[in-house]
């Protein structure tokens, strides 16, 4: 087989949250067409990372107190950060790249400077729309309804000095590249591109900032920062060494590459980054592949609609391959597609627990059974096929190539279909030839029974190599049951019908994918995101300050004593609250109401020396009056309301007055 290189990249990720479901999304699609690669044979380099610089992240750090390194660091570094995601997720990266990197910082400094010295970047005023969130500069024409047309936030006004790309003079060359060649995918994502930006007219784009500091700074005008993106497309290239000595692969073969991405960042993939690159006269990316979106009842999901899926409590639950599988098989990939708890585990349930997981555990269980783990040699080939036979055959035997034409239009939804065919296929030629009731009589119909689990095993066998780069832990499970050797899981023998050895030992192991408690499931999946929710709340929270003035004079009319608690009882008919009769130095008992049941017993407060106000109107509760209110501290720890009580010295006498 030709050795061939392929390069294939995941935007890198900002470590401005904690990643969820749909970023892994991504990574997991990307990995399974990176092992897929590599299952060819193809010499594969795959590369994810993070693009750290940039406004949302200064100010980020800025709230959480940190610099901005020490902030980028601990999301992607730290424990349940980005990185340890991926290794969770069992990504097969060979490189992480992460923008704040020395030689990444210097290789962009240095094609900045390529650019500006070529006359494609130049010093301008801009004046015009930022989304801070989205880091992106807009046009007036741009704007839908006054506000972001990615993110739908409202926009601010900004004018400053800034260094602009002269996007403007690639225009042509883009739209042709868009219009006439199959580099952006799915095609679909092409008119979009064109109608919205190139019919428009391209404008050329500011590429600095001065407003902040958290960004590359242009070496020959360190006061401005170079534009995110700008610093953010590069990576693709600097990873491989372009512009740096730290890597020495870009002019190896790797360059083009393959660049995955979602569908709101198609526009910085398809215009700005082919046009920086004709820029700097380097070659295009052989595809920028455009997914669409894991939505969650319909809409994105966002940190800040909090609404996020946690990746790390699903793979815990169900199992990383699991996980894998069910968001590869479940929606197109270039299409949107809804996220639910149900619709996860009904498809482990049918297509994993139902049809793989048993057509493994009744083929291993009948090996066993029947011929104690080794089949008859001979039982490879049988002289009369009978329909079953020959349609299972066919199927099987053409599997590679339906999957491999899904594969490279990256549709790995479309090649996961065609494996369940198969696997469907196999479990009704289970039902058709009835094993069990072949071995009733083994002298009579042994050597039939032999070669319909080989069959068997060898549908599952092709099935299982096709499946290994979306299932790949499994996938080595199964072919530890199933005894296929190292030469009987490459991707030549999947093409091959009869690759597997007629004797290998069959073992009978642990259930594959165990079926999941729908109902049990779902319960603990929501009481596990309500504690997740909580766990992320402030941990304390006080009420912000008044900032309105109040005159000494009033607040003196205010007037405030120690009193002793006498008596305390619950209203009756009330949950909250509790009646105090109260010694406050006047000789005449007073009487409070006051609404804290929850976090007192009557009988702990008697004989608490207390502070109340006294002199506010009486007031009537539940047909009691109540002289007066005690006065708590209140604060809020972990969403829930916290009230105490403020309890004095009991030295101090009842009627003392507080000044
Ligand atoms: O865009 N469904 O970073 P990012 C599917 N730093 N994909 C989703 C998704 C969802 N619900 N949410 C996010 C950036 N993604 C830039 C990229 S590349 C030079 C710079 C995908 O962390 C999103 O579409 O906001 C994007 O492809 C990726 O996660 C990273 O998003």
């Amino acid at each position: 087989m030709e050795n061939k290189k392929f390069y294939i990249t995941t935007p890198i990720y900002y470590p401005s949250d904690k990643l969820h479901i749909g970023h892994t999304y991504c990574t997991v699609a990307t990995d399974a067409l990176a092992r897929y690669h590599r299952l060819k044979g193809e010499e594969v380099m795959f590369l994810t990372g993070t693009d750290e610089h940039g406004q949302k992240i200064e100010n980020k750090a800025k709230e959480a107190g940190v610099t901005p390194k020490e902030f980028v660091d601990r999301i992607v570094e730290g424990e349940g950060g980005v990185k340890a995601l991926w290794e969770l997720m069992n990504i097969s990266n060979d490189r992480f790249i992460r923008t704040t990197d020395d030689y990444h910082v210097s290789a962009v400094q240095k094609l900045f400077r390529k650019m500006y010295d070529k006359g494609d970047i130049y010093k301008g005023t801009y004046k015009g729309k930022y989304c801070t969130p989205c880091e992106s500069f807009w046009t007036e024409s741009q704007l839908k309804d006054g506000c972001c047309p990615d993110c739908g936030r409202p926009v601010v006004d900004a004018e400053e000095e800034a260094y602009f790309f002269r996007l403007s003079k690639y225009a042509d060359r883009i739209r042709d590249l868009l219009e006439n060649t199959d580099f952006l995918q799915p095609r679909s994502r092409v008119n979009e591109m064109v109608k919205n930006f190139i019919d428009p007219g391209l404008e050329d784009l500011c590429v600095s900032r001065t407003s902040f500091t958290w960004g590359i700074p242009v070496d020959f005008d360190p006061k401005h920062v170079v534009y995110v993106w700008l610093d953010a497309l590069t990576n693709y290239i600097t990873a491989l060494g372009y512009c740096n000595d730290r890597y020495d692969d870009y002019d190896k073969g790797w360059w083009p590459g393959v660049n995955i991405v979602g569908k709101e960042i198609v526009r910085f993939h398809s215009i700005i980054w082919p046009a920086m690159l004709m820029s700097l006269g380097e070659p295009l990316p052989k595809h920028v592949f455009g997914h669409g979106w894991l939505l969650l009842d319909g809409g994105k999901m966002s940190k800040s609609k909090g609404n996020v899926v946690d990746p790390y409590i699903l793979a815990e639950k169900f199992g990383v391959d699991a996980l894998r599988f069910f968001l590869m098989r479940t929606f197109p990939f270039g299409s949107d597609g809804n996220f639910s708890n149900e619709l996860l585990i009904q498809t482990i349930n049918t297509d994993l627990a139902n049809d793989l997981g048993n057509l493994v555990s009744r083929t291993t269980a009948m090996a066993g059974k029947y011929f104690g783990g080794t089949l008859p040699e001979g039982c490879g080939t049988w002289e009369a096929p009978e329909d079953c036979d020959k349609d299972l055959t066919a199927l099987a035997s053409g599997l590679r190539d339906r999957y491999e034409d899904a594969m490279e239009q990256f549709a790995p939804h479309k090649a996961l279909d065609e494996v369940f065919k198969v696997i469907q296929r196999a479990n009704k030629y289970i039902d058709e030839t009835a094993p069990w009731a072949l071995a009733k009589d083994m002298d009579a119909n042994g050597r039939r029974l032999a070669h319909v689990l080989y069959n068997l095993l060898e549908a599952t066998r092709i099935c299982g190599i096709l499946l290994s780069p979306f299932m790949p832990e499994s996938m080595e499970k199964l072919f530890a049951q199933t005894g296929a050797p190292a030469e009987g899981r490459t991707w030549d023998s999947a093409a091959q019908w009869g690759a597997l050895p007629e004797t290998v030992s069959v073992t009978k192991g642990e259930n594959l994918f165990p079926r999941i408690d729908m109902e049990k499931a779902i319960a603990e999946l929501e009481a596990a995101a309500a504690a997740a929710k909580k766990a992320a709340l402030p941990a304390v929270e006080v009420e912000p300050q008044l900032t309105e003035k109040v005159d000494f004079d009033t607040f003196c009319k205010s007037d405030f004593r120690a009193v002793k608690v006498k008596a305390c009882e619950a209203v009756k008919k009330s949950a909250k609250l509790l009646k105090f009769t109260l010694d406050d130095g006047t000789g005449v008992d007073r009487q409070i109401l006051s609404g804290i049941h929850a976090w007192y017993e009557p009988e702990d407060l008697v004989g608490k020396t207390l502070i109340a106000i006294v002199n506010l109107p009486p007031r009537k509760m539940m047909g009691l009056e109540s002289n007066g209110m005690l006065i708590s501290a209140v604060h809020t720890e972990k969403g829930e309301e916290c009230l105490h009580l403020i309890m004095v010295d009991d030295a101090i006498p009842a009627g003392a007055k507080l000044c």
